[in-house]
């Protein structure tokens, strides 16, 4: 691997008719660094290249990374604010008419202040997304608190990283995604990955993953499929879904039983030990085996590796944490490293593998509904009366705090929540249990939808506001490591579309709230109130300048002051972020998913990704390569299913589960559990696998349980498999 004399970065280089512009990708959390080409007659984006001087990515990128570009000037953009005249269309792409933007503000405020004069403040509401940057994503909360004074403001991370968060801050203190730096990964002992799809949904990651193997170091994985990782790996844990507690508990047991904890450790720097060795003395390798179905030998000997190794990372992702019990599940898996003080040094660690590009600055900031900037806390008095005082509003006028996102939907069909403002986000694809949330939209009186290309979720709106790609606008993300790094604009404001901040601006301004707002001129006003704001808070950037970042390649939150450079590790001097500076190490009860299998709905049902498409599909569906290599859903199936079913492979059957049904091609594939079926989610309308999902919800994140319910196939009548 390079030293850090390679990473000289190289932006903004121009040769005659064309330049680079050093940036990141725009998906997923490894936020590879890429340059831009812009061709400078033109001045239009034209191409990328991988940046070999960003110290995460290396110079790889993944299929959708290299086509990202194609987004930016695509024929299906949104040109010109679009206005509904035809309300019998709503649900639909049609009947909308193209205005100028002071016609379409002038009609959103107009609503929003007739809703708020007939209904109170919080009739409107916020639904917001993380594939923004932390500046957007800060002023979305400002936005909704100060600039519509609504309490109902929340976003898609509750469906992404909420449970990391809940159970990080409850085993750690802190809810920073990786406890150390990417660069770690590959220099570690063992890595115990849990719940995730890294060859698919984090691929620059893996050259890393197989260099432990190379080293001689060792890689576990636990998931029901067998995915390249797993494929892989020295112990595959094929676990029946929603069965991980049950697992970590094991393990956790075996770690005891057999010595390899660390006594000291535990001692000096955590509580809740005691508690947790009775909680799993129950769970012996046979009885773990019974819950998840994984044979003795693997659970045995996957302790014994762990256990073991010098030293060793816990990665997880949303296999685990999307389910009614995740938060217990990332607490679980984190019990792993903290009895045995694999921890808080180089090389071991935990870390949650981030999902959206800014997944983990955009849960910092304050769009959660019950969190301010910097991870400050809303049923804490004393960090709402310090941002009130930040942001200049008496502290009565903060609003409350508000519910979770699937929650609001069910305000919406009560009609509690009369007005929804989305942006970043397409829930008509995304959200569980989607007959409800369809409904809950077009329940609406009025709905704006803030997008740059036409949404499921869009078709529901009154008005849509055309936004500028993360190509056309300066700012910055923080990625999956908790490196704060800078997006650069590489070409102007695509047709009449305008940034997300200009548009909340613009908003608050005719909402009256222009003086709160009319000082951000652009994302480096929004940058140094977010700073500001955060310092003394847990995610502390007030040290953080778009310089430093240049200088560093990107700075570590926390970063406190001027001279600080960031923090890559976490925990080096054993200070857990707890008020006695411990970790807490947690007792946790198993308990089944929601929905278990039973007669009638006998498969058990799991959902997630493919390589070539991005969340609800909205970006990637587009891209003709990535459309081309993975055009339809299909759901998988274990061959002796298929044969139980009498299924072939490519028949169209009806999958139908307690919520809803949709029709799937079958892909007979012999890497999945039998009693297990699983279908990718990146579609909507009536192939949208989340029309059959459970919303059942996690206590302490409201995390819907995406990752298991109970489901049943359905043969269909030869005629409509012509038609299918
Ligand atoms: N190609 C691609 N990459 C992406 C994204 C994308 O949409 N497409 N999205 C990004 C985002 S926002 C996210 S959140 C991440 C998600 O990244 P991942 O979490 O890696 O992706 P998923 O496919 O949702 O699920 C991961 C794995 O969990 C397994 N799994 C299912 N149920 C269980 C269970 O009960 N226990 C365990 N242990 N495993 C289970 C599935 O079989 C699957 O292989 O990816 C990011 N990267
Ligand atoms: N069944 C099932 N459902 C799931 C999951 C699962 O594993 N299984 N995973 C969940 C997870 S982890 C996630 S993260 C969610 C994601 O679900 P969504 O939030 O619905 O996903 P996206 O496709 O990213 O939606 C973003 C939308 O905003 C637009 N957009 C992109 N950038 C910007 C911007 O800067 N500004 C504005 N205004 N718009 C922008 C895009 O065009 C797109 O229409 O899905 C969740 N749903
Ligand atoms: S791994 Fe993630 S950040 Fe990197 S190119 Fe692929 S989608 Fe983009
Ligand atoms: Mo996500």
């Amino acid at each position: 691997m390079p030293t850090d004399k390679f990473f000289k970065q190289i932006a903004n280089k121009v040769h005659p008719g064309e330049k680079l512009v050093s940036t990141h990708c725009s998906y997923c959390g490894m936020q590879c660094g890429m340059n831009l080409r812009v061709d400078t007659h033109s001045n239009t984006i034209i191409g990328v290249e991988p940046r070999y001087d960003f110290p995460v990515n290396l110079g790889k990128m993944c299929p959708k990374g290299v086509t990202a570009y194609q987004q930016v000037n695509h024929p299906d953009r949104i040109k010109r604010p679009l206005v509904r005249r035809d309300p019998s269309l709503k649900g639909t792409p049609d009947g909308f008419a193209e205005v100028s933007w002071e016609e379409a503000l002038t009609l959103v405020t107009n609503k929003f202040k007739e809703l708020q004069a007939r209904y109170g403040k919080d009739t409107l509401s916020v639904y917001s997304g993380v594939s923004m940057t932390n500046e957007k994503c800060y002023l979305t909360g400002k936005f909704a608190r100060v600039g519509l004074q609504t309490r109902y403001v929340d976003y898609n991370g509750r469906f992404c990283m909420s449970s990391a968060a809940a159970g990080l801050n409850r085993s750690l203190g802190i809810d920073r995604g990786s406890t150390v730096p990417w660069t770690d990964i590959h220099q570690t002992d063992c890595l115990f990955i849990a719940g995730s799809n890294a060859a698919e949904c984090h691929p620059t990651s893996m050259f890393r993953i197989w260099e432990v193997q190379k080293r001689g170091g060792y890689l576990i994985v636990a998931d029901p499929r067998e995915t390249p990782l797993a494929r892989r790996a020295d112990i595959h844990l094929d676990l029946r879904p929603g069965t991980d507690l049950a697992l970590a508990n094991g393990i956790v047991h075996l770690l005891i039983k057999n010595g390899h904890i660390d006594e000291e450790f535990i001692r000096n720097h955590t509580n809740g030990f005691e508690e947790t060795k009775e909680l799993v003395a129950s769970f012996t390798p046979e009885y773990v085996s019974e819950i998840t179905g994984i044979a003795v030998e693997k659970i045995v000997r996957a302790a014994e590796i762990y256990g073991k190794a010098p030293e060793a990372i816990v990665l997880f992702c949303r296999g685990i944490e999307q389910q009614s019990k995740g938060t217990d599940n990332v607490s679980g898996y984190t019990n792993m490293a903290l009895v045995t003080g694999k921890i808080g040094r180089p090389k071991s660690g935990v870390a949650t593998l981030t999902g959206q590009g800014n997944g983990q600055g955009g849960r910092e900031h304050g769009q959660k509904a019950d969190q301010l900037p910097g991870y400050r806390k809303m049923d804490n008095p004393e960090h709402v009366r310090e941002v009130a005082c930040l942001w200049g509003i008496p502290e009565e006028e903060m609003p409350q705090k508000g519910v979770s996102a699937y929650e609001m939907f069910q305000l919406m069909l009560d009609k509690t929540i009369r007005s929804m403002y989305l942006l970043c986000s397409n829930p008509a694809v995304s959200a569980p249990n989607q007959n409800h949330v369809r409904a809950a939209m077009k329940s609406l009186d009025f709905m704006v939808c803030a997008d740059f290309y036409m949404s499921e979720s869009a078709e529901y709106a009154d008005v849509i506001l055309p936004v500028t790609t993360w190509a056309e606008d300066d700012g910055t993300t923080t990625n999956l490591e908790g490196r704060v790094i800078r997006h650069r604009q590489a070409q102007e404001w695509y047709a009449e579309s305008k940034p997300d901040w200009w548009i909340q601006i613009e908003i608050a301004k005719r909402m009256g709230r222009g003086q709160y707002f009319e000082h951000l001129k652009n994302p480096r006003d929004i940058f140094d109130e977010l700073r500001r704001l955060s310092k003394g808070a847990t995610a502390d950037y007030s040290g953080i300048t778009y310089e430093k970042i240049d200088q560093q390649n990107g700075v570590f939150w926390p970063c406190t002051d001027d001279g600080d450079q960031g923090t890559p590790h976490l925990f080096l001097d054993k200070k857990f972020k707890h008020p006695d500076g411990k970790a807490k190490i947690c007792a946790l009860p198993y308990r089944p998913p929601a929905e278990e299998p039973d007669d009638e709905y006998p498969l058990r049902l799991t959902t997630g990704r493919v390589v070539y498409h991005y969340l609800s599909g909205n970006q990637t569906r587009r891209i003709p390569f990535l459309k081309a290599m993975y055009p339809d859903p299909l759901l998988e199936v274990h061959p002796e299913t298929a044969k139980k079913y009498g299924l072939e492979h490519g028949e169209l059957v009806l999958l139908q589960t307690r919520r809803g049904e949709a029709k799937y091609r079958v892909k007979v594939i012999a890497a999945i559990r039998p009693d297990t079926v699983f279908v990718a989610y990146h579609w909507g309308k009536d192939e949208s696998i989340n029309l059959l999902t459970n919303p059942a919800l996690d206590p302490y994140s409201r995390m819907p349980e995406f990752k298991a319910c109970a489901a049943k196939i359905v043969k269909l009548p030869k005629e409509e498999q012509l038609h299918g």
